[in-house]
Parts: structure tokens; sequence; C-alpha cells
């Protein structure tokens, strides 16, 4: 299992973070999936055999969002 934090910019309220939350939980690979609203952050638990790192950003930008460089 892997973990990484992403840096999302433009989540700015709770249905944000559900949203983000629901567009990486239907990601096959993606095992948990925590966002905090204040730090403008989501950590993701995955499993790096069945999803790369840039899948888990793409889900994020198709649901509307920025990833931070
Ligand atoms: Mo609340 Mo977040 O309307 O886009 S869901 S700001």
């Amino acid at each position: 299992m892997a973990t990484t934090t992403i840096k999302v910019s433009g989540m700015t309220c709770g249905g944000c973070v559900k949203s983000i939350e629901n567009a990486l939980n239907e990601q096959a690979g993606v095992l948990r999936v925590k966002a905090n609203l204040d730090a403008g952050t989501v950590s993701i638990d995955f499993d790096a055999g069945a999803i790369a790192p840039a899948a888990l950003e793409q889900a994020i930008e198709k649901a509307g969002f920025d990833v931070a460089a």
C-alpha cells in the first residue's frame, strides 16, 4: 500500500470535500481518502499496483478542482 498527500486548490467547503472524496473512492485501487479542508490537502491510501498517482490527480481534476504543483 502507498500513501500520498495532494494539495488541491478550490476546495472551499464541506461539499467540495465530499465531491473529491467521492471521485477518488470511485477509482479502483483507492483504499482510503481523507480530505483536510483547512489545509487544502487530500491524503489517499492506495494500491500502487492498481492505480498510479497521476490517475489520482486526474480524478481530482475531473471533479473540477485544481491540483497544486
Ligand atoms: Mo460549496 Mo464547494 O457550494 O464547491 S461544494 S463551495
